[in-house]
């Protein structure tokens, strides 16, 4: 076969961010775009006689970039190519292939929640053979092979018909099409207690409506796979479950803003148990009526129950939990009541990875929407929905005389371990001037003290708030002692509240700027105080972030694009 080398120049930018390379279709359009980046993959990390994982959310320039990286990871060595059929995996599927078939990386595509089609997003990942994220110590050298790339390798065959499960071969390698749910449905049937839940579901066909909206992402097949024909429920608890390339139109991202729809069917029809998944199926939002999970709580109560209620942890035991540091610390009380370790590793998932692969960690969420365990390396949607399931068959089952809904299992949750009001307010595509203006004062305060043991008045709520320390969050591996500086300001106040500025990582144009805010109610304060509205609780606090930090002033803006 003859590997053809093809000239190229470098372009700028091609650094992965939070979660990967994430730009504008149209970017990855242009001439050799695309290659250069999948190229500088095959430089970085050597993966002659390997076996590579591909697959993605299945949003438009997939399939292209499919053929793309058989192209030059053929000419590049590559053994063979597991590839998820019509080129679709989630992301949580594609950990789990690399996984359970000793792959020794995988190329996702996907720019997750982002929105998909000719005008917006597209995304290139790529994940290690643990079926984790690369760490940074991969991504920075990938990025240092695109500075200086001048030819990309290819092996030019007719397409490979992606439709079709079985072997084949393309070039020098081996490709084998797999379905990408059946073995994703068959690892959660070994982790949950499908029996369990199954006969919950059933008794309370009435009582207890569910309905998952996969967004049209990826996930609706493995969510009718899971809900429909393993779980038995009617078809109508499944909606939006055809993966489409631009997600419908719509923004694939399960929160309060993005799935409306979910939201007003849930209070409508008046369902228990509302769920959705973003376009890679990583993510998860849990909403029944009049019931909002935040996933700090969320990921709380999963460590909570996990032991007692799902099997895998019963079996196999907790062997720590961890959580994103802008994750408000409610799971930190779980920790400290259980005796477990409690980690917190800056934001991105690549951060739980060495925890869980030391036996250290088994249970870890971030606040956006991102709940998982060591079952995989990636966070993963449908499993934190199962989870939830599996968790309330327990419960009711523990009280059979009265349903025990979301919001009673909240409600427990605060009187054991008080409440961490959480909430983080995303400013778009500001500028990014401003927001380095924003982050640079708050560097100054840092540097020079400036606003220790200051105080602020709330002007509504009437509350002060004390600052105690303002601080920058660097992180340092316990595993492999590799250090991430910078990640996120936070300034803690006398109270223990505190509010963290960020920058985001996986925008694909302007800058974004994240606020998260956060307030500790303990269990005393009883349940007027604890069961209160989130905005509500956090009003005060909210206000003196944003007069301290003059963020409004510094951005140009008096709301925020998004609050969740
Ligand atoms: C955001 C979230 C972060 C998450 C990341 C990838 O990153 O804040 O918690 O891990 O997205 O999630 P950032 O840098 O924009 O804040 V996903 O579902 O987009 O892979
Ligand atoms: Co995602």
């Amino acid at each position: 076969f003859q590997v053809k080398e093809i000239k190229t120049k470098p372009y700028d930018g091609q650094k992965p961010g939070t979660s990967g390379l994430r730009k504008r279709v149209k970017v990855f359009q242009q001439e050799h775009y695309t290659e250069n980046f999948v190229q500088a993959i095959f430089d970085a990390v050597d993966l002659k006689g390997k076996t590579l994982v591909i697959g993605g959310d299945g949003r438009y320039f997939s399939p292209e970039t499919v053929q793309t990286i058989l192209k030059i990871g053929s000419a590049n060595g590559v053994a063979k190519f597991i590839i998820g059929k019509d080129g679709i995996l989630s992301t949580p599927a594609a950990s789990n292939i690399i996984r359970k078939y000793k792959a020794d990386g995988g190329i996702l595509l996907t720019a997750s929640h982002n929105p998909g089609g000719p005008n917006a997003d597209f995304g290139i990942k790529y994940n290690v053979s643990n079926g984790g994220p690369a760490p940074e110590g991969v991504t920075n050298k990938i990025f240092e092979k695109t500075k200086s790339i001048s030819s990309y390798k290819v092996i030019e065959l007719p397409p490979v018909d992606l439709s079709k499960k079985g072997f084949s071969t393309y070039g020098p390698s081996n490709v084998e099409i797999v379905d990408s749910v059946s073995d994703y449905l068959q690892l959660l049937e070994s982790i949950f207690d499908f029996p369990l839940i199954k006969s919950f579901l059933q008794s309370h066909a009435d009582s207890f409506k569910v309905l998952f909206d996969g967004m049209h992402g990826v996930t609706g097949p493995y969510g009718r796979a899971i809900f429909v024909e393993a779980l038995g429920l009617p078809e109508s608890s499944v909606q939006n479950a055809q993966p489409l390339p631009d997600f419908g139109g719509g923004h694939p991202d399960p929160n309060l803003t993005y799935a409306h729809e979910l939201v007003e069917r849930v209070e409508r029809e008046g369902i228990h148990f509302g769920a959705a998944s973003d376009g890679d199926g990583d993510r998860n939002m849990i909403y029944g009526k009049g019931a909002f999970v935040t996933p700090s709580d969320s990921v709380a109560i999963i460590a909570d129950w996990a032991a007692e209620a799902i099997p895998y942890f019963k079996k196999g035991g907790i062997k720590g939990l961890a959580r994103s540091m802008p994750t408000s610390a409610q799971i930190d009380k779980v920790a400290k009541k259980k005796g477990l370790e409690c980690h917190v590793v800056p934001t991105g998932w690549k951060f739980f990875g060495n925890l869980m692969d030391a036996g250290r960690l088994s249970i870890c969420g971030e606040e956006s929407f991102g709940t998982g365990s060591d079952h995989i390396r990636e966070k993963d949607g449908v499993w934190a929905i199962v989870a939830w399931l599996n968790i309330l068959a327990y419960a009711n089952k523990q009280s059979p005389n009265q349903l025990v809904g979301i919001k009673e299992l909240l409600e427990k949750h605060y009187a054991v371990y008080g409440r961490s009001f959480f909430s983080r307010y995303d400013y778009e595509e500001v500028s990014a001037v401003g927001a380095q203006s924003l982050v640079d004062a708050i560097n100054v305060h840092i540097s020079t003290g400036s606003l220790a043991r200051t105080s602020h008045v709330s002007k509504s709520t009437g509350q002060k708030f004390t600052v105690a320390d303002v601080s920058n969050f660097d992180y340092t591996d316990p595993i492999d002692g590799s250090v991430s500086r910078n990640q996120g300001q936070i300034i803690t106040f006398d109270d223990g509240s505190r509010v963290v500025f960020r920058l985001s990582g996986t925008g694909s144009q302007g800058a974004t700027v994240r606020m998260y805010v956060e307030r500790y109610v303990p269990a005393e304060a009883g349940p007027a105080e604890l069961n209160k509205d989130t905005q509500e609780g956090l009003k005060g606090l909210i206000e003196v972030a944003l007069q301290i930090s003059n963020l409004p002033e510094f951005l140009g803006r008096d709301k925020p694009t998004v609050i969740t």
